[in-house]
């Protein structure tokens, strides 16, 4: 029982310290935004409220230096197993108190004690989100490969194995409270004739449905679908009407799962958002920003207008059906030359800005626009919440929960990475992998 308690990350007094020195103008901020919105008819602490209450979760797998195929540069003091992941997590839980859960990813997030995990995590004021299964590796000591595919396999055995995985996965998150189980699968071909698309999808069906059926009553299972990678040239769930369509074959429980950067380059990842929360099948996100492809980029990055526009969307939806509406919130990305916790805070600040910019457009108006056929002010009216300064109500809303007006600010003066420098093992030089 090694790691039953965390030993403490930033102290508090470092956070006070930083919001003593900023609050006042945080403060003053704060005040000449709620007069300009409420020029507007907006009350800022309705949005406050909400923006308070907004929680994403963290990937585990995006705690370590990422990489792409041709190398990776890791970081003195990156950590090198699940509970120096867990402390890095709770530096950016600590700084934002918008991160409460981290998502595992199976089977590299394994140990041998869950209750030690979960009171690890509970020490550092942690818990998990959905778990997420891997067939798209082999491991070592597997006894059958997943070179051509896992639970579209066209080897009974394979899948069986596959399936296999997915339900200890969710009997591994039930041990962590998790509630949801996110299944991406690497599953396709690189020739054009090498796979039937109807069978494999049949397959994939079939060896879903037994997953499904390992659910626990209160949990979801998400499909994550995704245009090409690994397979080149034909991917099983590829895209979201496949997956709205398997969702709806499998049953309530089941529900669609949009990787930001999952998509055609330019398709209206926002209009997507719409149509499945339309249909009761928006699950989740995994949320980062891409430029070509499934970049992995951090959220926000490259195209903030777009994070805004699903915003839009998710706001929308959940005033159309405030008691069911509810998608996981988590980030999926891959930091290769940044630091992994500033890169997720900065993420999390652009995720707010996103919520908050979408929750101050004036509804009533968009819908008078909109059917009054004036696209100009339509548009003027997204736009106009768009281009307001949201970052006071951030700096509020991090100043209440206990968190850090700046964040950045207070890890960088910290020096959190060279004192984990010194103690943790240092990885190895370089290697290949998109993580
Ligand atoms: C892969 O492209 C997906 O985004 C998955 O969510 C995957 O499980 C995760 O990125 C870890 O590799
Ligand atoms: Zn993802
Ligand atoms: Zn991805």
């Amino acid at each position: 029982m090694r790691h039953v308690v965390a030993t403490p990350v930033i102290t508090p007094d470092q956070i006070d310290a930083s919001n003593a020195r900023l609050e006042a103008e945080a403060v003053r901020d704060y005040a000449h935004l709620g007069e300009q919105l409420a020029r507007r008819g907006v009350d800022i602490e309705d949005i406050l409220a909400d923006i308070m209450a907004f929680k994403v979760a963290v990937p585990s797998w995006g705690m370590g230096t990422g990489g792409t195929r041709f190398g990776r540069y890791p970081i003195a003091g990156g950590p090198n197993n699940l509970f120096e992941k867990l402390e890095d997590c709770a530096v950016i839980q600590q700084l934002t108190k918008a991160t409460p859960r981290v998502s595992l990813h199976f089977p590299w997030d394994k140990v041998k004690d869950y209750d030690e995990l979960k009171g690890f995590a509970a020490s550092l004021d942690l818990g998990f989100d959905a778990v997420n299964s891997n067939t798209f590796q082999d491991q070592a000591g597997q006894s059958l490969s997943y070179k051509f595919g896992s639970l579209t396999h066209a080897d009974a055995p394979t899948r069986q194995q596959a399936i296999e995985h997915n339900l200890e996965c969710i009997e591994i998150g039930q041990k962590l409270d998790a509630k949801a189980l996110t299944v991406w699968l690497g599953d396709g071909s690189n020739f054009a004739g090498q796979s039937d698309f109807t069978r494999a999808l049949e397959r994939y069906l079939d060896s879903m449905a037994v997953v499904y059926a390992g659910l626990p009553d209160d949990w979801r299972v998400f499909m994550e679908h995704k245009l090409y990678e690994p397979a080149f040239y034909s991917t099983v769930i590829q895209d979201w009407g496949t997956s709205i369509l398997c969702a709806q074959k499998l049953g309530p429980k089941a529900q669609c799962l949009v990787d930001l950067g999952h998509h055609a380059p330019n398709v209206n990842i926002e209009m997507i958002v719409a149509r499945l929360a339309q249909f009761g099948k928006l699950g989740g996100f995994h949320f980062n920003d891409s430029k070509y492809g499934d970049d992995d980029l951090d959220a926000g990055s490259v195209n903030p207008f777009q994070l805004f526009l699903v915003f839009n969307e998710l706001v929308e939806a959940k005033g159309r059906d405030p008691q069911c509406f509810d998608p996981a919130y988590m980030l999926d990305q891959s930091h290769n030359i940044t630091d992994p916790i500033e890169s997720l805070m900065m993420s999390v600040n652009s995720i707010l800005q996103a919520f908050t910019k979408a929750l101050l457009i004036d509804r009533v108006a968009l819908r008078g626009h909109q059917d009054g056929n004036d696209p100009l002010m339509a548009h003027a009216t997204l736009k106009e919440a768009y281009d307001t300064d949201v970052r006071p109500i951030l700096k509020i809303a991090r100043l209440r929960t206990g968190a850090a007006i700046d964040p950045l600010g207070v890890y960088r003066a910290s020096g959190y990475r060279a004192q984990k420098a010194a103690i943790r093992v240092t990885q190895g030089a370089t290697g290949g992998g998109i993580v």
